[in-house]
């Protein structure tokens, strides 16, 4: 607590500090809510950044410090009032500096937005109003140079990269591990090798930039979205992935969160499905937002996207189970293992429905380009 006080006092923070009390269910960043002792100050967010996990933190920050800043004024421009309620605003050091860097751990500071997020979402409303959030986003930095943008994370959506990263994982399982423990994920492993090629498509037309590079956020968790409590979609948050990318990460990913039935860590596969009707408004609403700066070719490939991001994040949640759980929290031993078989019955009930899915794009479609 008071090695937290002694981080917050390197800020521009105003008023005083009350209470800090851990935040939020993310899977990377520590997390922590900044109570003010002043009813006329903000509250804050206050995060350590994980920098195993983003390597450039001073690339990152800037890329946070660049997209917020582009997203506020074409806000404004479109005569938005609730600005601080829509994008997040990054707090300086005392220094002016972005975040501040204490021994190897680095920290950064948000004003706090009394808004909720939710793991899962509970009505269809609920995710036509996420979506349009995270359609908004992506309409809001239409047009920001992207060269400006880092690479916080490479090759974070390239499936050749993730099957590559599962493949060496497996290598070493095949060496150092019992077969017990090969045998266990013998049939996630066929699954894989089944639909890999196909699913790769996304990158192939990426790397041919046959599909438009932009300002991509990375991250569309439904929890990245926050609502108010009339359940209107306000902000989008957890920027650290914003960089240059296809916006069919932004549209899978948010479809494999935010039309689930079940969240990743369920364990009854039985409960894990689309959910029709909450696709159908992820679908609407992500596209009423982004749809008109769509191309023909974005929007021909939407549907492969909803297939790409469940199987992706199955192949990287196996690997961090082989891998000893390196790299998302887990809460017991097996937890990565059971994200990754949650992820992939959700690819196959999700891949049943391919071509239902394909006509509420080509509906929405028709209303939107
Ligand atoms: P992680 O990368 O670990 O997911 P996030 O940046 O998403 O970290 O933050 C974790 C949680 O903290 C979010 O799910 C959300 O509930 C909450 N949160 C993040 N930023 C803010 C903010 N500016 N105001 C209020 N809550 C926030
Ligand atoms: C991580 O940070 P968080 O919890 O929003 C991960 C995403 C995964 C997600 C799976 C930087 O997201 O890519 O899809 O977990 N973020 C990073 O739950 O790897
Ligand atoms: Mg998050």
């Amino acid at each position: 607590m008071k090695d937290l006080e002694n981080i917050l006092s390197k800020f521009r923070l105003q008023g005083n500090v009350a209470s800090i009390k851990p935040f939020g269910s993310g899977h990377i960043n520590d997390t922590y809510k900044i109570t003010n002792g002043s009813g006329h100050a903000p509250d804050y967010l206050l995060q350590r950044i994980n920098h195993h996990v983003f390597r450039d933190v001073a690339g990152m920050m800037n890329n946070v410090f660049e997209v917020t800043e582009y997203a506020k004024k074409k806000l404004k421009r479109l005569g938005y009032q609730d600005i601080n309620e829509r994008i997040l605003s990054l707090i300086q050091t005392t220094g002016g500096e972005n975040f501040s860097r204490d021994g190897d751990q680095y920290w950064r500071v948000f004003e706090f937005i009394d808004l909720k997020s939710y793991d899962l979402a509970e009505n269809t409303d609920q995710v036509y109003e996420g979506a349009k959030a995270f359609g908004m986003f992506l309409y809001l930095l239409d047009g920001f140079p992207i060269d400006k943008l880092v690479i916080t994370i490479p090759n974070f959506h390239n499936l050749y990269f993730r099957l590559e990263q599962l493949n060496q994982a497996v290598e070493q399982l095949k060496v150092s591990k019992t077969k017990t423990a090969l045998s266990e994920i013998r049939e996630e492993l066929s699954l894989v090798k089944k639909h890999a090629d196909s699913l790769c498509e996304i990158q192939r037309l990426t790397d041919r930039r046959i599909l438009p590079l932009r300002a991509v956020h990375h991250d569309t968790k439904f929890n990245n979205v926050l609502l108010n409590k009339q359940n209107k979609a306000k902000c989008v948050i957890d920027l650290d992935t914003v960089m240059p990318g296809v916006m069919h990460s932004d549209f899978g990913d948010g479809i494999r969160t935010g039309a689930a039935t079940a969240d990743e860590d369920e364990l009854d596969l039985d409960k894990v499905d689309l959910d029709v009707e909450k696709y159908t408004a992820f679908t609407t609403g992500y596209l009423e937002s982004a749809g008109e700066i769509l191309t023909v070719v974005e929007a021909k490939h939407l549907v492969e996207s909803t297939l790409l991001f469940p199987f992706m994040q199955g192949v990287r949640f196996l690997s961090d189970h082989i891998m000893g759980d390196v790299y998302y929290k887990v809460k017991y031993p097996g937890h990565n293992l059971h994200r990754a078989r949650n992820q992939f019955h959700l690819f196959k009930q999700v891949n049943k429905r391919r071509k239902d899915l394909q006509s509420v794009i080509d509906f929405n479609i028709s209303f939107s380009i």
